[in-house]
């Protein structure tokens, strides 16, 4: 990815996205660098910055680590903040579908959106208890028809189309979310996999090239994912939502939606 495609879509986003919620602006330099860069470098991130490889993802640990944990309760009220449509603040906008949903259809019935765990709780079988399973940074509202259709696949591109799934596709071994949110996915897969390193009673994360991963701690495939990353940038919403964990919820924040040129540095 060239430095100046990155700092033009970066300065883009998050312009947009503090106009659009009212935040107090992160901050974006206008010096020309080899890499994205935010308010937060220098404070955040101020331990990570220059490094790269397994320094980079080591240090980004450290980073993100400390932060405070929801229930798994307090993640529909949650949901209802970062994920609000912006242009319409009774609705929030689904995962995989990009379809805009009353906020108080939360629940299991069809029709319904329910909490999709994107990185699937049953890889590293982490379950639904405070941790991994109530973190918001993989956390999206998600039809409940189309959370049950993509399960516990693992993600690659391929597959016939997922009914009302907004260009989304699946076949009997992966799942490919609609082009809006490729990018999205590959930052929250790759986040777990930063933040996760079996050092606080859940199961070390990591991606790998292959589907069929089942109950094993990993997803695939990472070079599917990689090519989201760059296929589809962090858009205002993405960036709002990170802003607004930070911010409300967990103190603590996705690097790769700050540098999404990190997973090439690490990966
Ligand atoms: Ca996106
Ligand atoms: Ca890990």
């Amino acid at each position: 990815m060239l430095a100046t495609g990155i700092r033009s879509w970066k300065s883009v986003a998050l312009t947009t996205a503090a106009v659009l919620v009212g935040l107090a602006a992160p901050v974006v330099t206008t010096t020309p660098a080899a890499a994205t860069t935010t308010a937060y470098d220098s404070t955040y991130y101020k331990n990570a910055i220059g490094k790269t490889g397994t320094s980079l993802k080591s240090s980004l640990h450290t980073i993100i680590t400390p932060q405070t944990k929801l229930s798994y309760s307090a993640v529909w009220d949650a949901l209802k903040v970062t994920d609000q449509d912006p242009n319409n603040s009774n609705n929030v906008i689904l995962l995989y579908s990009g379809a805009s949903r009353s906020k108080s259809l939360n629940g299991g019935d069809v029709g319904d959106w329910n909490r999709e765990h994107t990185w699937a709780k049953s890889h590293g079988d982490f379950g639904e208890v405070t941790g991994p399973g109530t973190d918001l940074h993989h956390l999206r509202p998600c039809d409940v028809t189309i959370n049950s259709t993509r399960g516990n696949l693992d993600f690659d591109n391929g597959g016939s189309s997922v009914t009302n799934g907004g260009g989304s596709t699946v076949d009997s071994d992966s799942f490919a979310p609609r082009a809006a949110d490729r990018g999205d996915v590959a930052r929250m897969i790759l986040y777990m996999a930063v933040r996760y390193e079996g050092d606080d009673g859940f199961a070390d994360l990591e991606p790998n090239e292959k589907v069929g991963n089942g109950s094993n701690p990993y997803m695939g495939k990472l070079a599917v994912l990689k090519a989201w990353n760059e296929a589809d940038p962090p858009s205002a919403f993405e960036e709002k939502r990170n802003q607004v964990i930070y911010d409300t919820y967990q103190k603590n924040r996705n690097p790769f939606i700050d540098h999404p040129e990190w997973v090439e540095a690490i990966w």
